[in-house]
C-alpha cells in the first residue's frame, strides 16, 4: 500500500456569521451577505482545492473542548441541528455528515503509544461543534468527504500555552504517523481565529459592515505578524512566539490548533499561501493554505 500524506494544511477560521453570510440551504437564518472579503478567500481556497485528490478531513476544533486528555469522534454519522450558543440568531444549521472512524481509531492509537491521554467519543447523539461545522462547511460545502472530528484539550486553562504545545506537537507527530500508514490523502484544517478580542454589542443588522473593524491596532499589528511568519514559511518562529501572541492577542490559537497542524506538516519552512483576511465582531481572521502536496518527498 502506497504511504498516506496530507495534501494541504489549512488555516481556516469558524465565525458563524461567514455561513450566515452564505446562505446555504442548511442555515435557517437568512442575511444580506457581509464579510465579502472573507468569504472571497475561502472562494480562492476551494477553487486551489479543486483538483486536488483527497479522501478525508481532519480538523481539529477549539469548540469542542476537553478537559480529561484528547477526543476523537468515534460514531460513523453525525446529523443534528447545531445552534451556536452565542449566536442563535445567526447559525442553526441542519447537519448530515460521515466520520473516518478508522482514521480516527488510528490517531487515537499513535497519540496512546506516544504517552498521550486520548478518548474515543462513542455517544451516538453527540453534538458537534459549530468550529467544526463551519470550518469544514467553508472549505467543502459538498459534504462529501469523511471527516475526522479532533477535540480541543484545554491544557491552556490547567498549565500553560508551553504545555499545551507540547501536546499538541506530540498530537501533531502522532496525526502524521497515523495518516501516514493509513494510505489515505488527508487535508488537514486548524479551525480558528488569529486575535481574538471581539466588540461586546452586535449590530443591527448584523451584516451592516460600515461597522467591522479590527478592535485594536495592536490586534492588527499582531495578526500581520503571524500572518508574515506563515507566509515566509517561518513555522517554528510562530511556534516560539506563541505564548506571547495567545496572551497578548487573547488568540484562539490557544486551542492548540494551528500548532497541532504545523507539527503534523513537519513544522514546514515552505510558505503558505494567505487566501484571505479579514475581522468579524472585531477578531482577527485569516484562511491560509499550505500546499504540502507540492513540495515532493
Ligand atoms: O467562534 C467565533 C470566533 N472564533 C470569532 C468570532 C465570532 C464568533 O465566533
Ligand atoms: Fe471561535
Amino acid at each position: 500500500m502506497a504511504k498516506g500524506s496530507i495534501v494541504a494544511g489549512c488555516l481556516a477560521p469558524h465565525p458563524p456569521h461567514l455561513v450566515y453570510a452564505d446562505n446555504p440551504e442548511q442555515n435557517e437564518p437568512v442575511s444580506e451577505g457581509g464579510w465579502e472579503q472573507l468569504r472571497w478567500g475561502y472562494e480562492r481556497l476551494r477553487e486551489s482545492l479543486e483538483d486536488v485528490d483527497y479522501d478525508v478531513i481532519v480538523i481539529l476544533s477549539p469548540h469542542w473542548q476537553t478537559y480529561v486528555g484528547t477526543h476523537f469522534i468515534g460514531v460513523e454519522k453525525c446529523s443534528s441541528k447545531s445552534v451556536d450558543p452565542v449566536f442563535p440568531n445567526l447559525f442553526r444549521f441542519n447537519y448530515d455528515l460521515a466520520i473516518d472512524v478508522e482514521l480516527a481509531e488510528a490517531i487515537h492509537d499513535q497519540a496512546k503509544s506516544g504517552g498521550m491521554s486520548v478518548k474515543m467519543m462513542t455517544n451516538p447523539d453527540f453534538r458537534v461543534d459549530y468550529g467544526t461545522i463551519v470550518s469544514c462547511h467553508m472549505v467543502r460545502p459538498e459534504w462529501d468527504k469523511p471527516i475526522v472530528s479532533i477535540s480541543s484539550n484545554r491544557s491552556l486553562s490547567y498549565y500553560s500555552v508551553e504545555v499545551m504545545q507540547e501536546m499538541m506537537i506530540e498530537l501533531g507527530k502522532s496525526t502524521a504517523r497515523a495518516i501516514e500508514e493509513s494510505g489515505k490523502k488527508c487535508l488537514l484544517i486548524a479551525s480558528n481565529s488569529l486575535s481574538h478580542r471581539h466588540f461586546v454589542t452586535e449590530t443591527n443588522p448584523p451584516e451592516d459592515m460600515s461597522k467591522e473593524h479590527i478592535t485594536s491596532h495592536a490586534m492588527h499589528l499582531w495578526d500581520m505578524r503571524m500572518i508574515e511568519m506563515m507566509r515566509q514559511g517561518k513555522s517554528q518562529q510562530i511556534i516560539n512566539e506563541m505564548p506571547e501572541f495567545c496572551e497578548q492577542a487573547i488568540a484562539e490559537t490557544d486551542g492548540g490548533a494551528l500548532t497541532w497542524l504545523l507539527s503534523a506538516m513537519g513544522v514546514p519552512s515552505e510558505p503558505a499561501i494567505l487566501h484571505g483576511y479579514g475581522t468579524i465582531i472585531g477578531t482577527g481572521n485569516a484562511i491560509m493554505e499550505w500546499p504540502c502536496r507540492n513540495w515532493g518527498a
